[in-house]
C-alpha cells in the first residue's frame, strides 16, 4: 500500500484525530513516509525489516517469544492511566473550554512553555493513593496497569534525575507515584508498565510536536523555547529517562508503551532506544516506537478491529468517556454494558483491552470510572474464566459483517457489528457469552467444530447441566427462560479439541 494514500487512514485508526491532523501537516511539508511502525497498521511488515540494531523481536525464537508474551496474553484486561499536570486545567484554559482530549490542552490552546511549567508548583495531588488504585484495578479484574510516566507535555510523573521537570523536583507533592505504584503492584501481584512519550515533548527543546492548533511549519512549535535539535532531545532527555524508568523500579517496567512516532524518529535514532530496551529481555513494547520497529503489539486506539490481527498480539486502548487525561466537564461515559461487551468482543478476537482512567488533580479517580470498574469486576468474578487465558472464537461470523452498501469514514466497506453473542475458546471448552437471550429458549450454533459433552452456565453456581442436541456441525442448547446476567450470560460447552476436528 502506498503510504501517501494510506497514511491518513491508518493513522486515524491507530492514533485518532489529533494524530491525523499531524500527518496532514507532515504531508503538507513534504516529509518522507513516516517510518513509524505504528503507522503501518494491521499486519503490514516494514518494507525493510533490517534494523540498524536488531530488536528482541528480530532475534528471539517463536518459543522464546511465546514465553515472553505469556503473562500478557493470559491477562486480556489492563488499566491505562493518563495522569499529569493537565489534570489541573482539566480542559479549561483562561476561562475557556478547550476542545479535544484533555492531555493535549497545552498544544490545542498553544500554551507557552513557561505558563505550562508554572502548573507544576500548583500540583499537590495528596489524594493519590497507590494502594487504592491498584486495588481498584484488581477489583475490576484487570491484570496489569500502564501509567503515563511522561506524556507529550514532557512532565515526568516520577523521580527523574535526568530532567527536573518532574513531580518530585518541581512540585510541592515531592512523592514518586511510580515508585508507590510499583511497590503496590508487587504487593498485590499485578504487572506494571510505563507509557513514555519518546518522540513528542512540548516542553523540552527539540522535542517533536504534532499539530493540533494553528502551529506553523517546519516544527509545529508554538514557542521559541521548544526549538532545538531532536537528536539532542533524545540523547539528553528521552533516552536517559527511559534508562531510569527501566532501572529504578525493581521488577518493573513490564511494558514500555511508546506513543505518536513522528518522521523525526529515524531508524538510526530509534535503534539507540532499542539498544536500551534490549538490556531487558522480558520487556514487552508496542508498535509505536517509530523508525520501522514493529514491536510486540498492535495498538488500535478507540476501536476494535473487525477481525483482530491474526498472527499479531494486539491491544485496543480506549477511554471510558471522550478524553484520556481528566476533563472536569466530560461526562460522556460509556455504559458498563458497552465496556463489558468491548472486553468480551476483544477477547473473542484474541486481543487485550487497555481501559483508561484519568485521575483528577488531587490524584482521585472519578467516581463514574470507579463505579464502572467495580461493575466489570463483578461480572468477571463470575465469568472471568471465559476471558483470561482464552483463545479466539472458533466461529467468527457472530462478530458481524462488512456492509455491501455502506462505507466507513475512510471509504471502506463498513463493518456492522452484531451483538447476539461472542465466543472464546480453551483446549477443553467453548464459551458463548450471550448478549441477546434467544426468545425461543434455544441457542442454535452452526459450524461447531468440536464434539460437545456437556453444557452449563457460568452464572449458575449449581452448574446444572443443560440439555443439548448436536447433529453434525450444528448444536442446539436448551436455555433457562431468562438470562442470568442482564449484560452477558456465559454458556460453557465442554468440548475438547481432541475429540473432533
Ligand atoms: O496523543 C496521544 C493521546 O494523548 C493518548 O495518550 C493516546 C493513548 O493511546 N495516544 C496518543 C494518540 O494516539
Amino acid at each position: 500500500m502506498d503510504w501517501r494514500v494510506s497514511t491518513r487512514r491508518l493513522f486515524l485508526r491507530q492514533f485518532g484525530a489529533a494524530g491525523a491532523a499531524a500527518v496532514v501537516a507532515s504531508n503538507a511539508r513534504g516529509l518522507r513516509a513516516p517510518a513509524a511502525a505504528g503507522l503501518l497498521g494491521c499486519n503490514q511488515q516494514p518494507e525493510s525489516p533490517e534494523h540498524p540494531v536488531a530488536s528482541i523481536q528480530d532475534t528471539e525464537t517463536p518459543e522464546q517469544r511465546d514465553a515472553r508474551m505469556a503473562w500478557w496474553r493470559e491477562a486480556r484486561f489492563g488499566m491505562f492511566i493518563h495522569w499529569g499536570l493537565y489534570s489541573i486545567p482539566a480542559g479549561t484554559w483562561k476561562g475557556k473550554q478547550i476542545p479535544g482530549i484533555g492531555e493535549w490542552i497545552m498544544n490545542t490552546a498553544s500554551i507557552p512553555v513557561a505558563d505550562y511549567k508554572a502548573l507544576a508548583p500548583k500540583f499537590n495531588p495528596t489524594g493519590f493513593n497507590a494502594h487504592e488504585i491498584v486495588a481498584l484495578a484488581k477489583a475490576a479484574g484487570m491484570k496489569y496497569i500502564v501509567i503515563t510516566s511522561k506524556h507529550h507535555d514532557g512532565f515526568g510523573m516520577y523521580d527523574s534525575k535526568a530532567n527536573d521537570f518532574n513531580i518530585v523536583a518541581a512540585t510541592p507533592f515531592k512523592r514518586d507515584p511510580i515508585k508507590e505504584l510499583a511497590e503496590e503492584c508487587k504487593k498485590q501481584g499485578i504487572k506494571l508498565g510505563f507509557y513514555y512519550s519518546q518522540d513528542q515533548d512540548w516542553t523540552a527543546p527539540g522535542g517533536a510536536a504534532l499539530k493540533t492548533g494553528d502551529h506553523q511549519p517546519p516544527a509545529y512549535h508554538w514557542d521559541k523555547a521548544q526549538d532545538g535539535n531532536f537528536q539532542q532531545y533524545l540523547e539528553t532527555k528521552a533516552i536517559p529517562q527511559l534508562k531510569e524508568l527501566l532501572a529504578n523500579y525493581g521488577d518493573y517496567s513490564a511494558v514500555i508503551w511508546f506513543d505518536t512516532p513522528t518522521p523525526d524518529m529515524t531508524p538510526q535514532l530509534a535503534s539507540q532506544i532499542v539498544t536500551v530496551l534490549n538490556q531487558y529481555p522480558k520487556l514487552i513494547w508496542n508498535n509505536r516506537l517509530g523508525g520501522g520497529y514493529k514491536g510486540d503489539t498492535e495498538t488500535p486506539e478507540q476501536f476494535i478491529p473487525a477481525q483482530g490481527y491474526p498472527g499479531r498480539d494486539w491491544e485496543s486502548c480506549m477511554t471510558m468517556n471522550d478524553t484520556w487525561g481528566y476533563k472536569s466537564y466530560d461526562k460522556n461515559f460509556k455504559s458498563t454494558e458497552t465496556l463489558l461487551r468491548n472486553l468480551i468482543d476483544i477477547a473473542s478476537k484474541g486481543g487485550n483491552y487497555l481501559l483508561n482512567i484519568g485521575p483528577d488533580s488531587h490524584g482521585v479517580v472519578p467516581l463514574e470510572e470507579v463505579v464502572r470498574l467495580h461493575q466489570m469486576g463483578k461480572w468477571l468474578d463470575v465469568n472471568g474464566e471465559a476471558i483470561y487465558g482464552s483463545q479466539p472464537t472458533l466461529f467468527g461470523a457472530e462478530a458481524g459483517s462488512f456492509s455491501d452498501t455502506e462505507k466507513d469514514k475512510d471509504g471502506e466497506p463498513k463493518f456492522i457489528p452484531a451483538w447476539d453473542w461472542r465466543s472464546t475458546t480453551k483446549t477443553d471448552k467453548v464459551y458463548i457469552a450471550i448478549f441477546n437471550w434467544p426468545s425461543s429458549g434455544t441457542l442454535h450454533l452452526d459450524k461447531m467444530p468440536r464434539k460437545v459433552t456437556g453444557a452449563y452456565l457460568l452464572a449458575d453456581s449449581a452448574r446444572k447441566p443443560l440439555k443439548f442436541n448436536q447433529t453434525g456441525d450444528s448444536i442446539d442448547v436448551r436455555l433457562p427462560a431468562k438470562a442470568l446476567d442482564p449484560i452477558a450470560t456465559v454458556l460453557v460447552l465442554n468440548a475438547s479439541n481432541m475429540l473432533k476436528g
